[in-house]
């Protein structure tokens, strides 16, 4: 076999992608026909493709490089904890410096008495491992009845046989015998989409109450948790009606239903403070997190856990974990990247300069003829593309067609902007410069225009 460098012709590449691997999420046949965009490097905010092209990544990767690309640091910290202990475990009586000082560090930032850390290798375990902890929680209560986990349609906790359950992706649970039995979901706080002409407020209060209704009717005493992202991702960046929060929390609170905030996403930064938590207003007994924990450099997850939940499951053995539970390497790398985070002010950063900039020239947007709403928290964007902003309908054409054509045309403008369905989401760098977003918002519109006259050229301007 030849070493694959970067300097191999794309289309070879290419060819040897489209042979040998597998791509998640993906229609693999018709990539192969098409053949992938090779990414070879990237610094900043910035992604250099194996043609050249430099492209300004608004996604983060995958919603995780809130650090940016290219900082040395973390790469220098990966290469000396490797050679200092390149892995141990911490199952049988062990630990090691690198889990305790992140977990130390963790439990410094998570707000209120979440202070301990269980590590995974990434937010599906973790969430795997909250599925777990919140049953095995209940039946060393004595009510092991209380198995029921509460989580909504259209969100996103993971892709394992557990999380893809929690989530409510019927396209998930369609493949491969999803969900796990007492999972329950109830429907998301989705105004745009689902509000019909219930003002947002009211919306956002019933689909709240929807936890209260289905507690009562599947009965208090069988439900252990409620799931939930502060700000769902994956969905389509769905910001909730501020009356929802509130109302989970009290109800959460009456009936002692374990709150898990699966901040895999919110977490670290990106609505512009430490965790979405404390920008929607919760105390939740559990955090899901990953991604934004190492920005991405290294693969790590956790369930950051309450002092009373801790008590309890710690009253035992708890026969759960992973072999990277902790792992070494990516723990340094985490802990390194929190210490840019904190010492650059980078969440300061989000709040008070690159956020409101954003959000500034991000709602502008919603006076193109194609844009609907434009909603953005933090660094957390969608926009909702429509063939009619007053009825707020959805177009004729199958759903995510001309979400597809948008974001087609964001890729040829090297602009990373993706689509769910007809919407539009972002989600940059947290270190996004001022100029950079001015870059960023130029494309966007660019494309939004190009895209505008595919859809009268193609005739799909038509509501459903
Ligand atoms: N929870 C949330 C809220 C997520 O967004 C996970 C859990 C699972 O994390 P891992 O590390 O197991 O992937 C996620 C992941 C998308 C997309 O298309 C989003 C995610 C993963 C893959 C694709 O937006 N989020």
């Amino acid at each position: 076999m030849n070493v694959i460098t970067n300097h191999m012709p794309t289309a070879e590449l290419q060819a040897l992608d489209a042979a040998h691997h597998m791509h998640p999420f993906t229609a693999n046949g018709e990539l192969a026909e098409k053949g992938s965009r090779i990414i070879t490097r990237a610094t900043g905010v910035t992604l250099t493709d194996s043609d050249g092209n430099e492209i300004l990544d608004a996604m983060a990767g995958l919603w995780c490089v809130n650090i940016g690309y290219g900082r040395d640091e973390l790469a220098d910290v990966a290469a000396r904890q490797m050679r200092e202990l390149p892995y141990y475990n911490t199952f049988f009586q062990t630990s090691h410096v690198p889990a305790i000082a992140l977990a130390a560090k963790i439990a410094e930032l998570a707000p209120g008495d979440l202070n301990h850390v269980f590590f995974a290798g990434s937010g599906s375990e973790a969430n795997d491992t909250n599925i777990r902890m919140v049953r095995h929680y209940w039946a060393l209560k004595g009510k092991p009845e209380k198995s029921i986990i509460i989580s909504r349609k259209n969100a996103y906790h993971g892709s394992s046989v557990g999380s893809g359950s929690l989530g409510g992706m019927s396209a998930m649970h369609e493949q491969g015998g999803l969900p796990i039995p007492d999972i329950h979901h109830i429907n998301q706080p989705h105004w745009w989409a689902e509000g019909g002409d219930t003002p947002e407020d009211d919306f956002g209060l019933a689909c709240a109450q929807e936890l209260e209704a289905a507690i009562l009717e599947l009965g208090e005493d069988r439900v252990a948790a409620f799931i939930a992202e502060p700000v769902q991702g994956a969905g389509g960046v769905i910001v909730p009606p501020a009356t929802y929060w509130p109302e989970i929390q009290r109800i959460c609170d009456k009936y002692e239903i374990l709150l898990i905030a699966d901040e895999v996403i919110c977490g670290f930064g990106r609505t512009g403070n430490w965790f979405g938590s404390q920008t929607v207003g919760i105390r939740p007994d559990i955090m899901t997190i990953a991604k934004g924990l190492s920005s991405g450099y290294a693969p790590i997850g956790g369930s950051i856990v309450s002092d009373e939940v801790a008590a309890v499951i710690g009253s035992g053995e708890f026969n759960h974990g992973y072999t990277y539970s902790g792992h070494p390497v990516a723990a340094a790398v985490a802990l390194e990247n929190l210490r840019i985070l904190e010492e650059e002010d980078v969440v300061g950063h989000v709040q008070n300069t690159a956020g409101p900039y954003l959000k500034e020239k991000w709602e502008a947007l919603a006076d193109h003829p194609l844009v609907g709403e434009a909603r953005i928290v933090g660094m957390m964007g969608s926009i909702a593309l429509t063939p009619n902003k007053e009825t707020r309908a959805a177009f004729a054409a199958d759903g995510g067609t001309v979400g597809y054509i948008c974001r087609e045309r964001c890729f040829a403008n090297n602009l990373i902007m993706r689509h769910v369905g007809d919407r539009m989401i972002i989600s940059p760098p947290l270190v996004i410069t001022t100029d950079e977003i001015d870059v960023l918002i130029e494309r966007a519109r660019r494309s939004l225009d190009e895209c505008y006259a595919i859809l009268q050229e193609k005739d799909l301007l038509h509501s459903a």
